[in-house]
């Protein structure tokens, strides 16, 4: 352990040499320590890399993250990857060479990690995988995976469609707009919403592309399927800022979102949740960003070398536009 006392001076001067060494690095969130177990005062050391700053729910996940380090006495290193794999790779690498205790990522796309999760298992440092997973064959490659059941999200936003579009007669449209290409809430949202509505042959998806997540992204996917498609009844987002992006494309085609296009989302940020009650949404199935306290929790285990169960699953719920108001009033994110 490195809790030595080091008088004061010494300590700034070690600390603004650390600081020149690493600038311009990815992970240069003033680390001062290289040399092994512990941060300063012993602390435990966690690398996060995070997707990016795409969305709501992203932000939510990111303050919760650095909310719960702080609690737990943890020092996070944090990394915004900007939604690119390859500043993802950079940054692990860079935890790995500082000999970081703990890495932790919420991988951005669901493949390509193999190589450099065996650099991390080679130095002998866990990793936990938040949020998003990947495709690895390999499980030994990181210890657990704390998240959602995307293809459940998707699952309950298809069955509540087809109750609410039971009665209805002809062909009912639905456009989607996919999350990040490649990432696993995009296709496991995907694949349970489409299993889901398989049960009625009536609901048919038209139109189906992605929006990266962003509202920007849904806006303009969204006045493309509008330009190209007459007849759009039901919208499906994979997140709340996709729709809320759509929204304005709806409106400025003089349609009233809520009522002459459904609109389904996934997430349940306050933003989300606004429009939901305001009844221009109309379903929600929700998907917790807060996952911090989990996360410092399974850092210091793995840390102390405790076995912990391979996948760790969030606990959500739906909400109707009335239970939207109801929970609207006590929403922390
Ligand atoms: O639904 C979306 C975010 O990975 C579950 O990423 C997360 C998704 C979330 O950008 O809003």
């Amino acid at each position: 352990m490195r809790n030595m006392r080091i008088p004061m001076a010494r300590r700034r001067a070690m600390a603004v040499v650390a600081a020149v060494l690493l600038a311009g690095g990815v992970a240069a969130c003033g680390n001062s320590d290289t040399g092994g177990d512990g941060g300063d005062d012993g602390k435990l050391v966690l690398g996060f890399s995070q997707v990016g700053a795409e969305s709501g729910w992203r932000t939510a996940n990111t303050n919760s993250i650095k909310e719960a380090a702080a609690e737990a006495g943890i020092e996070l290193k944090f990394d915004d990857a900007q939604q690119k794999q390859e500043n993802q790779i950079k940054a692990i690498r860079n935890y790995i060479q500082q000999k970081v205790d703990v890495i932790a990522f919420s991988p951005v796309v669901e493949s390509g990690w193999d190589t450099v999760l065996k650099e991390a298992k080679d130095a002998g440092i866990p990793v936990i995988l938040t949020d998003r997973a990947v495709d690895s064959a390999d499980k030994s490659l990181y210890k657990t995976f704390l998240g959602s059941d995307f293809v459940k999200e998707g699952r309950l936003s298809g069955e509540w469609l087809v109750e609410n579009k039971k009665d209805a007669t002809g062909d009912v449209n639905i456009v989607e707009l996919q999350g990040t290409t490649g990432s696993a809430p995009a296709n496991d949202r995907k694949k349970g919403f489409a299993e889901a509505i398989a049960a009625d042959p009536k609901l048919k998806v038209i139109a189906s592309q992605s929006g990266d997540f962003t509202r920007a992204g849904g806006k303009q996917v969204m006045e493309q399927f509008l330009k190209a498609h007459p007849k759009i009844d039901v919208l499906f987002a994979h997140n709340d800022d996709m729709g809320l992006g759509a929204l304005e494309a709806i409106t400025a085609e003089g349609k009233v979102p809520g009522k002459d296009i459904t609109i389904i989302t996934i997430d349940a940020v306050k933003d989300g949740m606004q429009a939901l009650a305001d009844g221009k949404f109309n379903f929600i199935a929700e998907c917790s960003p807060l996952l911090g306290p989990q996360l410092m929790d399974l850092a210091k285990k793995v840390h102390a070398g405790e076995e912990v169960p391979p996948r760790i699953e969030t606990e959500e719920t739906t909400f109707t536009q009335e239970q939207a108001k109801e929970a609207l009033p006590n929403r922390k994110y």
